[in-house]
């Protein structure tokens, strides 16, 4: 009896113990995400010291590529319209707010323009490279559709006077049922409005590498392209799974004495990773500014069939998994993907 007692007792002081513990556990809340709070600060931190987060200056640099956060630098972006629905034209608005928390009214023009604006839906479709117009007071207007329902990015690429280049993004929603495209399988070649872009070169991350875009119409090489924006050609290369930007200007300037107006446009780009990007090319002929559109990989990526890319899977040996450059232009795009 005696000893059946002591042991209930020790078992009881044992309860208390654990239960204090458990006690403690809950008093201090969650410890286990405090941790992991920890590591991403110091994750982020060391982003931020890498990237442009931390410094004064522009906000493209080889750590954190542009266009991934809404806020940097000190500036944000701020959109004025809530909803935009599907296939309806809508005056969009939005402010870069500065340092000091009021709208930037003062920018440096880069490519003739203050402030450049793409939107594009997260599959990569439907891209679009707009220019707004600023109402006054920082406030950016621009006619805007989004063709269908869906998740969609817009970029601005501008420049703060003072500052440096910087591109921030944010997310715009289109509800209704989205059905999200697979990426298209890379090409060396895109049709567009009856023009063929032939695509030469290949992406390297981390390097730079040249990419020369050919353009030609009916079979003949296209040799009178038209200046746009102060180029023959303005590239932008977004990321599969990110959306990661990269705006490209090509080599040469019209009227620089050097620079054919075609039929080739060359670009020396860097893109930050192994992986997919999409690339569009707008390029002016006949008055009238067109983008051609190609997935290309770089560090052996490959593009699943049915969409996705697998950095690791292509480097090796099965030959079968890459997918071949094709030759023949691009499958006919949707009717819905178009620019300006
Ligand atoms: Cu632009």
């Amino acid at each position: 009896m005696n000893g059946a007692t002591k042991v209930g007792a020790y078992v009881l002081g044992l309860a208390a113990v654990f239960g204090g513990a458990l006690g403690v556990g809950r008093a201090v809340g969650p410890v286990v995400p405090a941790e992991e709070a920890k590591a991403a600060a110091s994750h982020g931190a060391g982003h931020a010291s890498a990237g442009p987060a931390g410094g004064s200056g522009g906000v493209e640099g080889p750590a954190v590529p542009g266009g991934l956060q809404v806020s940097a630098a000190g500036y944000t972006l701020v959109p004025r319209t809530d909803l935009v629905e599907p296939g309806k034209a809508v005056d969009f608005r939005f402010s870069v707010l500065g340092p000091d928390g009021r709208p930037v009214t003062r920018f440096t023009p880069q490519h003739e323009k203050r402030l450049h604006f793409i939107v594009v839906r997260r599959d990569l479709t439907g891209f679009q490279h707009l220019h707004p117009e600023e109402e006054g007071d920082g406030i950016w207007s621009v006619p805007l559709t989004l063709p269908e329902a869906g998740e969609y990015r817009a970029f601005a690429d501008f420049a703060p006077e003072g500052a440096g280049g910087m591109t921030l993004g944010m997310d715009l929603s289109a509800p209704g049922d989205y059905r999200p495209a697979p990426l298209a399988a890379p090409v060396r070649t895109a049709a567009v409005d009856g023009y063929t872009v032939a695509l030469a070169g290949d992406l390297a991350p981390g390097r730079t590498s040249r990419l020369t875009l050919s353009v030609s119409k009916d079979g003949k090489p296209v040799t009178d392209l038209e200046p746009y924006l102060g180029a023959y050609g303005h590239l932008v290369a977004l990321r599969d799974g990110d959306l990661a930007y990269l705006h490209v200007h090509p080599d040469g300037e019209p009227g620089d004495g050097r620079t054919a107006s075609g039929p080739g446009i060359t670009f020396h780009t860097e893109v930050p990773s192994a992986g997919a990007y999409r690339l569009f090319l707008d390029f002016k002929h006949g008055g009238t500014v067109r983008t051609a559109e190609f997935t290309a990989t770089a560090g052996g990526a490959t593009v699943l069939p049915g969409g996705g890319d697998a950095p690791e899977a292509g480097r090796g040996s099965d030959p079968e998994e890459k997918v071949p450059a094709d030759p023949s232009p691009a499958k006919s795009h949707n009717p819905d993907d178009h620019t300006h």
